[in-house]
């Protein structure tokens, strides 16, 4: 290429230009055009625009399904600098637009789309104008696209979890837009996603990728993968270089053609800092850049950044059949956390910071791995980005969950498409340990009946999909990442949801009814959905139904629990565990104690057998709107007695305790990096704190290691003790001085007779807010804070008090109050208060 094509004085850089502003929406063949948001939905701009009423307040939801069967368009108009224009393409690029959906700029199809979850872009240069530009996007209704072909489908696929017509395998959308057993029924359309032009000239990079080929002590290897796109045959320069790092800048010299081009630069790093998972080490990040130079000018630059690491699933076979657990720079990884959901029904709309708030949830309860949940969105990047900074390991599944798929070749080729655009932009982040097919797909083959329902095509397309086209796709452009076919799944080894290969999900406890100390008898090769559901607390409740609603049976409540008799379900369990509670708001507050209570009690045991367990996830962290379900922390980022729990069953020594056979062990379990030592205490109490026996053990602690440290015989130990008024204490001192406990009650917590406790409260404020100082004068379970009508965090809440133990609780509030203020909100009580005396 001649320089003079240059253009002397001009900067080639790539020109942006965000189209956000101007936007306006109907409904088609509507008169009139109402402001709208972009990135938006039409649910929020009908909201915004106050068409319809607040979609989670009461019933609503069942006012607003006409809007899934409507067509709406969404137009803005704009002008366009001229050095823009002035530049040899020009692409219009949608980041996201959800789903069905037709683009006209200036009265011309630019360009028919129908996946959520793919990137869209197209030269749009011959149809610009300097102004006056009219961009229109058409959407038809998701809902009426389908149904026709759906009717005359001589074998409907399943969709169990789709309420109303059963159209969503069709369509690659967000599957819980659908309704599920924890979501509403609000199937939105709209530019969900921003939209901008990119106007460029002669090259530009359309990928970066830090591939790790790799990974030692003193020495990454590594290659940059660079993907570019061309208007000419040129020379060009790549160099690439890398902050912080011993790295010397990577240069390749290549000729570029019209079109695409790819270039492959080895690079080192010498000494390099391994990124490591929340609670085994740091997350040093690594930033790339990648300059494209023509003739010696710089035409683009990109950025990645990502951290040094290797990761594997390890599976083995061993005595008790395959192992299945995640290797992390060399090192096995306890998989702790839990199953993510979209934070939103209407995921457009997330603001950053409640990304944050329910990240940091995860990393301050030391959890180390989040599951990506497959009937939700592939999150945007900064989701990711938090995950690399606060060492959350992601398990991704791809967006397929609870039914078949069409296996047409159109439908194929587009999610072929969809894996390629997902891959591609989230390959780079360290966080992400696992690509997974689907979620309960296998499972609803073999075990839900559809094998004998639908002919074997169905299962050829299954495997087409998940077996072939996905980890094809994988293989080829994230070779180092492994890949899991469904969740759960045996990788067609055993049964689905054997226990011997792959990982489980068990919900005998809760759906099936079981007991919740049938978690204690699972012996699974890693737990990746268990769950019990609680009711939010008090104040959710009231962001969605009015004061007279507060009962589990008002239209309200019953519109807000998608399970069907869920909240009859808790009350049921509740019952089995505790005396009736006294009032609706002991019911709330016994819920969630009880879900803590089941949890933890699953945790502890498939700790207390690693490593032949190597991980647990429960069911799950969060909410898309204010509503009963299995969350640990609600749709507002308010914690639940569970997300408590989590940091103490979580931590990476935990001693528990296992009965059966009159014989009570004690059990240790560790998960760190280093060996540490510590002393464990055992102590008989009453609940007044006499101590009726004792006894102390020296330990010293590997990784990866859970240890009976004693096995006592029950009747000797109560010694005609009242089973009802004492429990065993266990207490283990860390040399570095931190403490770990836990307690063992001999009884169902129905018989325990509680004493009343008189709990001593005192406010002082400190440099970093007011600390509430607790003391009681007997034993108190599961005290629990709140403030009445004031927002703010505890820094624990849900825990035992024990006599001649005062505890210091932080509450930091989330607006200015004053220290009387807080005293007077404050409310404190435990577990006794929940029942009539
Ligand atoms: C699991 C999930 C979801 C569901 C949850 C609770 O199996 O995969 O389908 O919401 O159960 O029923």
């Amino acid at each position: 290429m001649p320089p003079s094509l240059l253009g002397q004085a001009v900067d080639h850089h790539p020109i942006v230009l965000p189209l956000k502003l101007g936007w306006t929406f109907q409904e088609v063949g509507g008169s009139r055009w109402y402001p709208a948001v972009v990135p938006g939905c039409v649910h929020t701009d009908l909201l915004e625009n106050h068409l319809i009423d607040e979609p989670f307040n009461g019933a609503n939801e069942q006012k607003l399904q006409w809007i899934d069967k409507t067509f709406w368009i969404y137009q803005t108009t704009f002008s366009v600098p001229r050095q823009l224009l002035a530049r040899g393409i020009v692409d219009l690029v949608f980041e996201g637009l959800d789903t069905y959906a037709t683009v006209f700029l200036n009265d011309v199809l630019l360009l028919r789309v129908d996946n959520m979850f793919r990137r869209w872009r197209v030269n749009c240069k011959q149809f610009l104008h300097e102004d006056g530009n009219v961009l229109r996007v058409q959407f038809s209704s998701p809902i009426n696209k389908i149904l026709p072909a759906l009717r005359r489908d001589k074998y409907p696929l399943p969709a169990v979890t789709d309420r109303g017509e059963k159209t969503s395998p069709y369509t690659r959308k967000a599957p819980y837009q659908y309704g599920w057993d924890w979501a509403p029924r609000l199937v939105t359309c709209g530019i969900w996603k921003p939209v901008y032009l990119e106007a460029w000239d002669i090259v530009r990079i359309r990928d970066f990728h830090v591939q790790q080929t790799r990974l030692e002590p003193h020495l990454a290897q590594l290659q940059a993968e660079v993907e570019l796109e061309a208007t000419v045959d040129a020379e060009a320069e790549l160099i690439v270089e890398c902050q912080p790092g011993k790295m010397p800048q990577a240069r390749k010299r290549i000729g570029i053609a019209r079109g695409k081009n790819y270039a492959v630069l080895p690079m080192s790093i010498l000494e390099p800092e391994l990124w490591w998972p929340n609670g085994l080490g740091l997350q040093p990040l690594y930033e790339f850049q990648v300059k494209v130079e023509v003739h010696g000018r710089q035409m683009e630059r990109s950025r990645v950044r990502t951290g040094l690491r290797t990761v594997e699933l390890r599976r083995q076979t061993d005595p008790w059949g395959k192992s299945f657990e995640l290797i992390v720079n060399g090192l096995p990884v306890f998989a702790k956390g839990a199953n993510w959901v979209p934070p939103d029904s209407f995921p457009s709309r997330i603001p950053m910071d409640r990304y944050r708030r329910l990240l940091s949830s995860c990393r301050d309860t030391n959890m180390n791995l989040i599951r990506i949940w497959g009937g939700g969105i592939y999150e945007c990047d900064e989701f990711y980005d938090l995950c690399d900074e606060m060492g959350l390991l992601i398990w991704q599944d791809f967006m397929f969950s609870c039914t078949l798929y069409p296996g047409d070749q159109a439908f194929l080729e587009n999610v072929k498409q969809e894996a390629e655009d997902v891959l591609t932009r989230l390959r780079n982040h360290p966080c992400l340990a696992l690509w997974c097919g689907n979620n309960e797909v296998e499972t609803g083959w073999f075990d839900w009946g559809w094998k004998k329902k639908y002919p074997a095509q169905f299962w050829d397309n299954y495997q087409r999909l998940f077996y072939g086209i996905l980890p094809a796709s994988c293989t080829r452009l994230d070779p180092s990442r492994p890949y899991w076919p469904s969740s759960p799944s045996s990788n067609l080894e055993d049964a689905p949801n054997s226990g011997r290969v792959g990982d489980v999900h068990f919900w005998g406890v809760w759906h099936g009814d079981l007991p919740i100390e049938a978690f204690g008898q699972q012996i699974p090769r890693f737990l990746s959905e268990f769950g019990f559901q609680s009711f939010p607390p008090l104040e959710t409740l009231r962001s969605f139904a009015s004061p007279d609603e507060l009962s589990i049976d008002s239209p309200s409540l019953i519109a807000h629990q998608k399970d069907l008799k869920g909240n009859q379900r808790i009350l049921d369990y509740v019952l089995r565990y505790y005396p009736r509670p006294k009032d609706f708001e002991s019911l709330v507050y016994l819920s969630q104690v009880l879900q803590a209570e089941a949890i933890k009690g699953g945790v502890e045991h498939l700790r207390g057998i690693m490593p032949r367990c190597m991980g647990t996830l429960f069911w799950q962290l969060n909410d898309c709107w204010p509503t009963v379900s299995w969350s640990s922390v609600d749709y507002w980022g308010r914690w639940k007695a569970l997300q408590y729990y989590a940091r103490r069953f979580y931590s990476n020594m935990l001693v528990s305790f296992r009965e059966a056979q009159g014989q009570i062990e004690i059990v240790v379990a560790y998960d760190g990096k280093e060996v540490v030592s510590g002393t464990l205490s055992l102590r008989l109490l009453d609940f007044s704190g006499g101590s009726l026996w004792e006894r102390h053990h020296e330990l010293h602690l590997d990784s990866l290691q859970s240890q009976v440290i004693w096995s006592l015989n029950r009747r000797e130990l109560l010694a005609g003790n009242d089973v009802r008024r004492v429990f065993l204490q266990a207490e283990l001192r860390r040399a570095d001085g931190r403490l770990v406990e836990n307690r063992h009650f001999f009884e169902n917590w129905k018989n325990l007779l509680l004493p009343q406790p008189n709990i001593q409260t005192r406010i002082v404020t400190e440099q970093d807010g007011p600390t509430i100082q607790l003391a009681s004068d007997r034993f108190a379970s599961n005290v629990y804070l709140s403030m009445e009508g004031l927002e703010g965090t505890f820094s624990d809440n849900y825990f035992d008090l024990l006599p001649g133990r005062p505890m210091e609780i932080r509450f930091v509030p989330s607006q200015r109050a004053s220290r009387s203020e807080i005293l007077r909100k404050l409310k404190v009580r435990s577990m006794v208060d929940a029942f009539s005396r």
